[in-house]
């Protein structure tokens, strides 16, 4: 039953170059996400796996974290969640024939999109030192392998990275192993992704979540969508904004590039939307600079100021710091934030005055505004102009950072954390184990540490570290000089190709795959960006008998690394006993086996959102005050930043076609506007070199067709992860420490066509 691969490298030298759509989704949507799972499974598959996404006794979409409605329809998935599934449902095999066939070294020669086209990984895998192929390693083996490893390193130079994919119950049986073996070393995707969000809202409104319900999201007057693409990755969020603009809604759009999605919709839900030419969705887009929405809200709040458009009960009620906010605010420099936005006043003007005239604000943001070197002082400045207008504690109101991976914030509240949360101690108190109160390295700290020889061991639950950090080379050269590298994996991916020493694949279920332990079928639980725990459970025959749940690797693991205190091998058994644990450990999880039964779930709560209650020193929500900052782009350079292509899920690459941006058959381009490019001297449809410039030196992407482009002038975008090698380790943003890959100074090198 097995198909085979596309064995031939797909030439993606020449990418064709279309017209840029207008709207997202419509037929075109669901007929693309049908393609997608016919080819990789088969109609009989397609139509039972599809029919069972986001449904109450289904599995969650291991696409975006984006809510499912109270009220279901009956297909409730859309184009790029078909072909997540898809992806993890396909009937092709990797065997150890496969592994046989390809060394290494070929391994790496591979495009990401040929790696994740030869199929499911089937069973163990162990790359020992000085070998040149993968070879076939028994579980028990695997395990004693790692444990004998573990034991005899220093817990801070092993590192637990862990991407957002993994459910509830792994990730706080993962957190808890790698504190009991003693350390704090979990880096996230977090880390690169929404840690600014976190740090800000944490630092401001005491908790890291975002405040508002899909309900919210419905009944909002005014959204403001920034730096975020909805229409590719958070399909169904352009349903919800279509029913809030329905109901009277304004939406603005603030972004350097007019993504389809932002700008018009075809629901494909609705008949009009697959036949009709779709509802336009923004009624303002700011076209704004990369990395010049700090200004922006900065403007904004000194024009709320101005026209004494406060919700003054609010401030005095619930909020410190206003004065200084106050003052620092007082004058705006005209001159200066028209350049750095590259927005006019007048547009800033019209912008103030649809938040002063809304009293149903939300602002969305995603990695438009977490991966720049101000990050954090950005979001700090979206929350002060919602504090201004009291838009926290409201329906239809309040801070929406939009997750990425489907359960990267429930890995988070299970304690998936550099920092140890404050439940941490009491934990190990209960448990009878020292619990290690260090800080441990992030994803940035924790490349540092293998390049460096600090660190010797890399475990990643999930994931594709090689491929999703920045400065490429660097990552790649620091993890195969690690002692050991281990991938929990569903797919083969860049990382396997760049192995520690000894290199194991340890290959698992995916969320759409029966798991079955000793006490009968099991689900896990996951939490959506609006903080709804529910659970997923999967119906396929698993991709090969060998594969094993991330918690039963997890448990078996620690039960072979660790003494006999804690009932590892019991808890795999069956993971009602995990959510026991949960319950008793983690704030809002009470009653959690019952109401997690309940069709739906429940919504964790949130201090702020429920009760205007903000857990800062002070108890009250906090304004800021931060400095004008804007990137200083030398003459004759570009601000380059690093977007997801429509037919990609981060390093996963379904296809080569970024439709809605009119790209065919071809990843390595970059978007430039004429003007910019008339400026260069450089012509449309021709090659270049793209080299960074970063005072520790250049690096350079080699060969991406030129694309003339309507983006913001003097910005230019290519897609993730090829812009990668371009990301200097050292370029992060400011407290959170993320990859400022969204802020890029390069210059472009015109070179000869592929
Ligand atoms: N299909 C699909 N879905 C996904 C993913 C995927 O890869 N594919 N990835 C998932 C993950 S992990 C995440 S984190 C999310 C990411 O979701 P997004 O944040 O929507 O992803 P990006 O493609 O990085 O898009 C960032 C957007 O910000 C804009 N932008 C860039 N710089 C700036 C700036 O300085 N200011 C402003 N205002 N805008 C800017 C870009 O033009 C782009 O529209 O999606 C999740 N969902
Ligand atoms: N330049 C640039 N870099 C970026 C970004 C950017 O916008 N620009 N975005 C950043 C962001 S937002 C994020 S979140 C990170 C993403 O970083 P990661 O989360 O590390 O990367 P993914 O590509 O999502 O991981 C894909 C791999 O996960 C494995 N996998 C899939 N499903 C499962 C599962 O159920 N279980 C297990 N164990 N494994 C599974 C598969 O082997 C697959 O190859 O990348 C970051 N890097
Ligand atoms: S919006 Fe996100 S969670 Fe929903 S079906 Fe699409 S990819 Fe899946
Ligand atoms: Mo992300």
């Amino acid at each position: 039953m097995a198909k085979k691969p596309p064995v031939a490298d797909p030439d993606e030298r020449h990418p064709r170059v279309t017209e840029p759509m207008t709207a997202a989704a419509g037929v075109g949507g669901v007929t693309h996400g049908l393609q997608a799972g016919l080819a990789e499974m088969g109609v009989r598959r397609t139509a039972l796996t599809l029919l069972k996404v986001n449904q109450a006794d289904g599995f969650d979409c291991p696409g975006c974290a984006w809510p499912e409605p109270k009220k279901r329809a009956h297909a409730e998935f859309c184009e790029n969640g078909a072909k997540a599934v898809a992806e993890e449902a396909t009937l092709r095999r990797i065997t150890p024939e496969f592994f046989a066939e390809y060394s290494v070294e070929q391994l790496a020669e591979k495009t990401d999109y040929w790696l994740g086209q030869q199929g499911r990984l089937t069973g163990p895998m162990v790359r020992r030192p000085g070998g040149t192929h993968y070879e076939p390693i028994s579980w028990d083996d695997a395990y004693s392998l790692v444990a004998g490893k573990l034991r005899e390193t220093r817990p801070d130079e092993a590192l637990f990275y862990t991407s957002g994919r993994t459910s509830n119950e792994a990730a706080f049986l993962y957190q808890l192993f790698a504190r009991a073996y003693g350390t704090n070393n979990l880096p996230d995707c977090s880390n690169m992704c929404h840690e600014s969000s976190g740090t800000a809202l944490n630092s401001t409104i005491g908790i890291g979540k975002g405040s508002v319900t899909l309900d919210d999201i419905h009944a909002a007057k005014l959204l403001v969508i920034v730096g975020q693409n909805p229409g590719t990755n958070h399909p169904r969020m352009l349903t919800a904004l279509e029913k809030a603009k329905r109901a009277g809604a304004k939406i603005i759009a603030v972004n350097p590039l007019p993504e389809a999605g932002l700008l018009r919709f075809k629901n494909p839900q609705r008949v009009r939307g697959l036949l009709g030419s779709g509802t336009q969705l923004a009624h303002r887009f700011l076209q704004i600079r990369v990395g010049g929405d700090l200004a922006l809200f900065q403007a904004i709040g000194s024009l709320l100021l101005k026209e004494a458009a406060i919700d003054q009960p609010f401030v005095d009620a619930y909020t410190s710091g206003f004065e200084a906010y106050e003052q620092a605010r007082r004058h705006v420099d005209w001159r200066w934030t028209e350049q750095a936005t590259g927005l006019t006043r007048a547009e800033i003007e019209a912008t103030a005055r649809d938040f002063a005239e809304s009293d149903a604000t939300i602002v969305c943001w995603a990695m438009g505004l977490t991966q720049g070197r101000d990050a954090v002082a950005t979001i700090r400045e979206v929350v002060n102009v919602q504090l201004l207008r009291g838009m926290i504690g409201r329906p239809g109101a309040g801070l929406c950072p939009v997750r990425g991976h489907s359960n990267v914030q429930g890995d988070r509240t299970m304690g998936i954390w550099h920092e140890p949360p404050s439940w941490v101690p009491a934990l190990g108190d209960a448990l009878g184990l020292p619990m290690p109160a260090e800080r441990g390295f992030d994803t940035v700290e924790a490349i540092r540490a293998m390049r460096d020889g600090a660190a010797k061991v890399f475990f990643a639950l999930g994931g594709n570290f090689a491929a999703a950090s920045p400065d490429t080379a660097v990552t790649e050269a620091a993890l195969a000089s690690c002692e050991l590298t281990v991938h929990v994996s569903t797919k083969l991916n860049r990382s396997h190709a760049v192995p520690g020493a000894t290199s194991l694949i340890l290959p698992c279920l995916g969320r759409t795959e029966r798991d079955e332990q000793l006490t009968g079928d099991q689900f896990v639980t996951v939490e959506d960006s609006m903080s709804c725990v529910h659970s997923s459970r999967g119906r396929l025959e698993p991709a090969s008998p060998e594969l094993r749940s991330e918690i039963a690797i997890i448990c078996d693991l620690a039960a072979e690394v660790l003494d006999d205190r804690l009932p590892w091998r019991e808890w795999k058994t069956d993971y009602r006993l995990i959510r026991a644990l949960i319950e008793r450990h983690v704030p809002g999880f009470d009653d959690f086996e019952a109401r997690v039964a309940e069709p739906g779930g429940f919504t964790l709560p949130h201090p702020p959102r429920d009760e205007r209650r903000f857990a800062t020193p002070s108890g009250k929500a906090l304004f800021t005050v931060s400095a004008q900052a804007s990137i200083e782009v030398p003459e004759g350079r570009l601000l380059l930043q690093s977007v997801r292509s429509h037919d990609q899920y981060n390093t996963t690459i379904y296809g080569l076609d970024d439709r809605y941006r009119g790209i065919k058959q071809g990843r390595r381009v970059i978007f430039v506007h004429p003007e910019d490019l008339a400026a260069l001297g450089i012509s449309d449809a021709s090659y270049v070199d793209i080299v960074s410039e970063s005072p520790d030196g250049e690096r350079i992407a080699r060969q991406f067709r030129v694309v003339a482009y309507p983006t913001a002038r003097g910005c230019a975008a290519t897609y993730f992860p090829e812009a990668n090698v371009l990301v200097p380790l050292d370029a992060t943003a400011k407290e959170s420490n993320t990859p400022t890959s969204k802020q890029i100074v390069v210059r472009l090198e015109p070179c000869a066509a592929p």
